[in-house]
């Protein structure tokens, strides 16, 4: 979800996966996709303290020293790019030496998640015909650098759009089912015709991606039903003003009733005309965006037909004899449910009605709007697998904390533009008249993966795809999450199995340094450094403990604290394990402020935003877990001159909507993981502050902008009478999770006082404010 309205946020399209090729549907129905049957023991098994076990980790190791080789590889950008690091070695957990390490991570193999579908992109028109001005040597060479899982970054899933989606290079829009004048409806689809396809070389586009990459697999996405299927007869879509609103819009096509078996039907034609060239389509999605209020090709849909229209795609699918899976949703978390929210459409009411929900395989996502959490909640609460079919984010950071929130894959939209981040027909307008041609010609996007350079005929890469082939290289349909422990000392980690307990752990260190980090797995560790700045897989036999007659650790409980904020409280997490197992304490969530000694569970909490914490807490011998929730009140106190005021702890603020826009951002690059978004002129936030002493501080205010373009005095603080105390502008960051510094002079009276950081203008994402001594 970005602000200015970034293409991207309404780039739409859908998603899905499937791991076709390999058979097995991805756990449907199931919540715990793993194929062994120790599962995840989610409550208590042993309720009560009738153990007379010792409290805290025992230690029985053989002292057999190493065991298995642990491989990896890491990369930091183009210059060191899935290199290899040092073989380290597991060893029994005692002799990996006492040393401290920077950082621990846990894996708990008893709770197991989602099952891994792959990381790829869009085969749009725009992309793809990009793809076709390269010599056809470079071609092959972009494609194998995005593909190949040997030489290259290693992507697997696709996705394809039915009929044109917002992004096309040759006008007009089109669907597969276009009349001949003087036709106005086509029941039995005898126009219908994939040639344009063809003609745009996306087949040709799919074979040479399954030359480099056998294993890739391909999703589908309609932007709208064809035009005579709808209401207005109109393949793109039109807006109107909400009655009674000067702002907001609704989408005015709609599918007619009547067409809702035909439109199935066409999805299966589709299937068909693909199949009959070659190309399995193993996953559909219902309706890229239903209802977006947008002008570009789009359908309004209701809950009650989206509700007929799958079940209706469904059994139209297994009529033809295809297994290929419906994914519903494919829009944003927020479309999907917002607890905070009444203006949601909360389409997760579609699974309200049981054929829906037996005919959905999986719910298909969009990042554009709304919380990511949403997905792991959507997972929990269905069964079903969660998928983000079209994302523009390119950060891997954002790749690896979606796969730690339950998703199984993760696709790109429209990815490959030429040097001036053309041609594209993607347009914020909501003029139902609008030209088109123009909207190709001024659209740019500078900034995608991929830059095809027409007329040199060669291409160039970011830097962030070496990153994401530490995840697409390594990890495939044979691989299920295992659950490990949160980010500790900016290093993050996101950790996968085979059915042969073959681990696969890819960690992320931000920090600017090497950094030194121990891997936990029941009994066994090992030791590694992360290089700077990196992305690292590690690949290993993993020795997981055995359920079977394994008695689970149980965690002592924590009574309910308050805390102050920015003070430091400590807490001790105690557990029994009647085997005396190693045991190893973690937290799949910690928000900012609060760390966990994963030896020995101690608690430290030092938060930075007041309010309440629901802090759940984990004790894992890598057989069974047991888990205690901890509530802490954080009572609010001003922030002192050398901490930080996280943006997201404002005490008050103006122009902002609590019932619309989530502006309150989780982003794995902000510190505390949030930040405030969708800045505009005349917003404003209000912090307190603790002033020891009066005098001049430097000021910085930690900021994104992704415009492109520097914001001029763009934000100020002002004291609680409304003086300006300081202005400052901001420089292009580079992206909106992209933050830098700006540093700036103030002067404060001593004491608590509420300052105001106001927005002069808009253009920029605000992570946190900070006085320092001069
Ligand atoms: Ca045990
Ligand atoms: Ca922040």
């Amino acid at each position: 979800m970005r602000r200015t309205f970034t293409a991207a946020a309404v780039m739409t399209a859908a998603a899905g996966l499937v791991l076709a090729a390999v058979g097995q549907p991805a756990s449907a129905g199931r919540l715990m996709a793993g194929n062994d049957a120790q599962r995840a023991s989610a409550g208590r098994p042993l309720a009560g303290n009738d153990l007379q076990a010792a409290a805290g980790p025992a230690v029985v190791g053989d002292q057999s020293g190493r065991r298995a080789a642990v491989t990896g590889t890491y990369s930091s950008g183009p210059a060191q790019a899935w290199q290899p690091l040092p073989t380290t070695y597991v060893t029994d957990g005692t002799s990996d030496g006492a040393g401290g390490v920077d950082a621990t991570v846990v894996i708990d193999p008893s709770a197991l998640r989602q099952r891994y579908t792959g990381i790829g992109f869009s085969l749009d028109e725009t992309s793809v015909s990009n793809l076709w001005k390269l010599t056809p040597a470079e071609r092959d060479r972009a494609i194998r650098l995005l593909v190949d899982p040997k030489t290259g970054a290693g992507f697997e899933r696709f996705r394809l759009t039915i009929g044109s989606p917002d992004l096309i290079e040759h006008l007009p829009f089109w669907s597969y089912d276009e009349l001949p004048a003087g036709v106005t409806e086509d029941f039995g689809l005898k126009y219908f015709s994939i040639e344009r396809d063809v003609d745009a070389h996306i087949i040709d586009t799919v074979k040479l991606i399954q030359r480099y990459n056998p294993r890739a697999t391909f999703l589908a996405s309609a932007w709208s039903a064809p035009a005579w299927m709808k209401t207005n007869n109109r393949f793109t879509g039109e807006v109107a003003l909400l009655p009674g609103s000067t702002t907001a819009y609704y989408q005015v096509g709609k599918l007619r009733d009547d067409c809702i078996d035909v439109f199935a039907r066409y999805y299966v034609k589709f299937l068909q005309a693909y199949a009959k060239l070659g190309v399995k389509v193993d996953a559909l999605t219902l309706l890229n965006e239903p209802g977006i209020d947008v002008v570009y090709p789009a359908m309004d849909i209701s809950i009650d037909q989206q509700k007929k229209l799958a079940v209706a795609i469904k059994r139209a699918v297994e009529r033809a004899g295809l297994r290929t899976e419906l994914y519903v949703h494919d829009f944003n978390f927020y479309d999907w449910r917002d607890p905070n929210s009444t203006q949601t459409k909360n389409y997760h009411r579609i699974f309200d009605d049981p054929q829906t929900r037996r005919a959905a395989d999986a719910i298909a996502f969009h990042p554009y709007w709304g919380d990511p959490k949403v997905m792991r909640d959507a997972y929990e609460q269905t069964g079903k697998p969660v998928h983000m079919t079209e994302t523009n984010i390119l950060s891997p950071a954002t790749i690896l904390e979606y796969f730690r929130l339950d998703a199984s894959s993760y696709v790109m939209w429209a990815q490959a533009t030429d040097q001036d981040g053309g041609t594209l027909h993607w347009t914020p307008s909501k003029d139902n008249n609008i030209d088109w041609a123009e909207v190709g010609r001024t659209m740019k996007w500078p900034n995608r993966l991929v830059k095809v350079n027409t007329t040199t005929q060669t291409f160039t890469v970011r830097d962030e795809l070496y990153a994401m082939g530490q995840f697409a290289k390594y990890v495939g349909p044979e691989h299920v999450r295992v659950e490990s422990s949160a980010t500790v000392n900016g290093v993050s980690n996101v950790i996968f199995k085979d059915r042969g307990d073959r681990f696969v752990a890819i960690l992320a260190n931000s920090n600017a340094t090497p950094t030194t980090v121990r891997v936990v797995l029941g009994g066994e560790s090992f030791k590694t450094t992360v290089p700077a700045n990196s992305f690292a897989t590690y690949r290993w036999k993993g020795d997981v403990p055995s359920a079977r007659g394994n008695h689970a650790p149980v965690l002592g409980g924590v009574p309910d604290v308050a805390v102050d904020q920015y003070s430091t409280t400590q807490l001790k997490l105690t557990a029994t394990d009647r085997d005396r197992d190693r045991l190893a304490y973690y937290a799949t969530d910690l928000p900012a402020g609060v760390s966990l000694d994963a030896r020995t569970g101690a608690v430290t909490l030092k938060p930075t935003v007041a309010g309440e914490l629901k802090l759940k807490f984990r004790v894992t011998d890598g057989a069974a877990n047991d888990e205690i929730a901890v509530q802490v009140t954080v009572r609010p106190q001003g922030t002192p001159v050398g901490e930080k005021a996280e943006a997201e702890s404002y005490v008050a603020q103006s122009g902002w909507t609590d019932g619309g826009a989530d502006f309150v951002e989780n982003n794995p690059a902000a510190s505390g993981g949030k930040n405030i978004g969708w800045t505009a002129p005349g917003k404003w936030l209000q912090y307190r502050l603790d002033v020891a002493q009066a005098g001049t501080y430097d000021l910085e205010f930690r900021v994104a902008n992704g415009t492109g373009a520097v914001a001029p005095d763009a934000v100020s603080l002002r004291d609680s009478a409304g003086a300006v105390l300081a202005k400052v502008s901001v420089p292009d960051t580079g992206g909106w999770a992209t933050y830098q510094s700006v540093h700036t002079q103030v002067t404060l009276p001593a004491g608590e006082q509420v300052v105001t950081v106001f927005c002069e203008t808009g253009g920029f994402n605000l992570d946190y404010l900070k006085l320092s001594a001069r």
